[in-house]
């Protein structure tokens, strides 16, 4: 039985790929750099399988799904942790090939390797699916608008997907994280404005890439009979605005 993480290169993916054989399971890394997944294989040895996947391609999915070994075929685990934003501009201003990158990514590729995988979970009648949304599924704000949306449609699937699996023992949790260090998250959603990312991190705590590792160990210890339908983490530093009145 193996647990198949993608965006498994970096950040939260990476940290539950050395988490997660740590405690004894099988898993498989996905991500498109292979050579950062070779990496983790020399320092997680023979339980860990590096394999690389496109997660916004449904053809390129199809052909890494190919190419998963006998012994780590039996996939009873799917985090679909790839995904990513892209700018904070305003609705009228964004780019639109960003807004098609991030529902490409965050809907299109996590809606289909999940169908891909959960046949032989329903089959074996157990199995877990780990979605990544975010806390940007819930609540708006400025310049959130297709990252939010796609977290949102993360959220409702996940809950769809609970009530499609009622009865087959497959489990499905979301976990929702806020503000977050460690990762390419910023990098990614700045595209490279590094000195803006990091001013996001200024004199704050943020939750690490080891917390929400050591979140999804402790949802897949959780027992058989116990399904956490989702999990929103925030650092203690963030929380909640009022909502903004224009006023003429
Ligand atoms: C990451 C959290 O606040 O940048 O999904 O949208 S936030």
């Amino acid at each position: 039985m193996a647990i198949l993480i993608t965006g498994a290169s970096a950040g939260f993916g990476a940290a539950m790929c050395r988490t997660l054989v740590r405690a004894g399971y099988q898993v498989i890394g996905a991500a498109r750099r292979l050579e950062k997944l070779e990496q983790l294989k020399l320092e997680l040895g023979e339980a860990f399988h590096p394999l690389q996947m496109d997660v916004a391609d449904p053809a390129a999915i199809d052909e890494a799904l190919k190419h998963i070994p006998e012994h780590f075929s039996e996939i009873d685990g799917l985090i679909n942790n790839a995904g990513l934003a892209l700018g904070l501009d305003g609705a009228d201003k964004a780019d639109f090939a960003d807004w098609q990158t991030m529902i490409q990514t965050n809907i299109i590729g996590l809606t289909y390797l999940t169908r891909q995988i959960l046949p032989q979970m329903v089959a074996r009648q157990s199995g877990y699916i780990i979605n990544l949304g975010s806390i940007a599924g819930t609540y708006p704000y400025p310049g959130g608008n297709v990252y939010g949306a796609t977290k949102a449609y993360v959220r409702q699937f996940s809950l769809n997907l609970r009530a499609d699996l009622a009865g087959t023992g497959v489990r499905v949790s979301n976990i929702e994280p806020g503000l977050c260090g460690d990762t390419e998250f910023s990098n990614v959603r700045f595209k490279g404005d590094d000195e803006r990312a990091a001013q996001l991190y200024e004199n704050v705590q943020p939750v690490r890439p080891q917390d929400i590792a050591d979140t999804v160990l402790w949802l897949y210890q959780r027992p058989a009979h116990m399904n956490v339908n989702s999990i929103e983490i925030m650092p203690t530093a963030q929380s909640f605005g009022a909502l903004p009145v224009s006023r003429q």
